[in-house]
C-alpha cells in the first residue's frame, strides 16, 4: 500500500533553477563586480553539480584558475550567500509560483492520508521560505518531514536525503514514492530504492528517463495535460498525475519487484 510521497523542492514543486537561482546566482557576481555570466545553456550545464556552493567551486577552479584554494573557498562560499540572499529576495516578490497541478497533487494525497515529505539538496536558508510562499502555511503543516541539503553527508545523486526522510516519515522504500526532476534526484531516488516519477523540468538536461518508473513532461491540467515521456507499466495517465496514477505506478513497482 502507498504510505508517503517524498517530492523534489527545484524543478518538482517549481521551476526554481529558470526563475530563481540562475537569476539569483547573476546577480551575486555582478553585486562583486564579477565577469561571470550564467546563461542558460551554461546554467543547464552546471545544474548536473548538486549544490550551489559545489557548482560555483568547480566554475571558479575553471575560469580563476590563479585563485589560491583557499581564496576560491571563500568567494564560493560569499557568493553563494549572496545568491540566497537575492533568491529570498525573488521568493518574496513572488516571482517563483508553483508548477502547475503540483498543489491539486499535493491536496489529494493528504485528503487520501498519504503522508507528505520533502527531500532537496536545497539550502535550508531558502528552502523554509520558499515551501511557505508556494504551499502556503497550511499545506506546510502537512509536510511530515523537510530534508535539506545540511541534514545530510552527501547531496543527491547520493541516497541520502530520501534514506533519510524515509526514516522520519518511518516508512519503508517498498510503501513510498518519490517525485522527482532531474538526472540527479531520479539517481537518488533509485539508489534510496524508491519508485520514482520524473516530472521533468525546464532546465533538467536529458535524463536518463528509462531509469524511471515513469516519466511525463508536467504534472498535467486541464488547459494543459501532461505528455508521457517513459511508461513502462503502462499506467493509465489521463492527461494528469493523480492520487490513483501514483497508486497505479506504486502497485506495478511492487508487483514488478522494482526498486
Ligand atoms: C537542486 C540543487 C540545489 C539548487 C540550488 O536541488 O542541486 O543545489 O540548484 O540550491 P533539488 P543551493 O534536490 O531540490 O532539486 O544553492 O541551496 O544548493
Ligand atoms: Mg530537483
Amino acid at each position: 500500500m502507498l504510505q508517503a510521497v517524498i517530492f523534489d523542492v527545484d524543478g518538482t514543486l517549481a521551476e526554481t533553477e529558470r526563475d530563481g537561482h540562475r537569476v539569483a546566482f547573476n546577480r551575486a557576481f555582478a553585486s562583486l563586480d564579477l565577469p561571470y555570466h550564467w546563461d542558460t545553456d551554461t546554467y543547464i550545464q552546471l545544474l548536473k553539480i548538486s549544490g550551489g556552493v559545489e557548482r560555483l567551486t568547480f566554475y571558479l577552479s575553471r575560469n580563476a584558475p590563479t585563485l589560491a584554494e583557499a581564496e576560491r573557498a571563500r568567494l564560493a562560499a560569499e557568493l553563494h550567500r549572496r545568491k540566497n540572499d537575492f533568491f529570498r529576495e525573488l521568493i518574496a516578490a513572488g516571482r517563483i509560483r508553483p508548477r502547475p497541478g503540483v498543489l491539486s497533487l499535493f491536496d489529494s494525497l493528504h485528503d487520501e492520508g498519504i503522508q507528505l515529505g520533502i527531500a532537496t539538496t536545497g539550502s535550508r536558508e531558502w528552502v523554509t521560505l520558499l515551501l511557505n510562499s508556494l504551499l502556503g502555511t497550511n499545506r506546510v503543516l502537512h509536510l511530515r518531514t523537510v530534508i535539506t541539503a545540511g541534514d545530510v553527508r552527501k547531496k543527491k545523486p547520493a541516497p541520502d536525503a530520501y534514506v533519510h526522510a524515509l526514516e522520519q516519515l518511518e516508512v519503508t522504500a517498498e510503501h513510498a514514492i518519490a517525485i522527482e526532476d532531474s538526472q540527479n534526484g531520479l539517481l537518488a531516488a533509485k539508489a534510496a530504492g524508491l519508485p520514482c516519477l520524473l516530472v521533468r523540468s525546464a532546465f533538467c538536461d536529458e535524463p536518463d528517463v528509462q531509469r524511471a518508473d515513469l516519466a511525463v513532461d508536467e504534472f498535467g491540467t486541464l488547459e494543459k495535460p501532461a505528455q508521457i515521456l517513459w511508461n513502462p507499466h503502462s499506467i493509465g495517465v489521463d492527461g494528469r498525475i493523480t492520487v490513483e496514477t501514483l497508486r497505479s505506478l506504486h502497485s506495478a513497482c511492487s508487483a514488478a519487484g522494482t526498486r
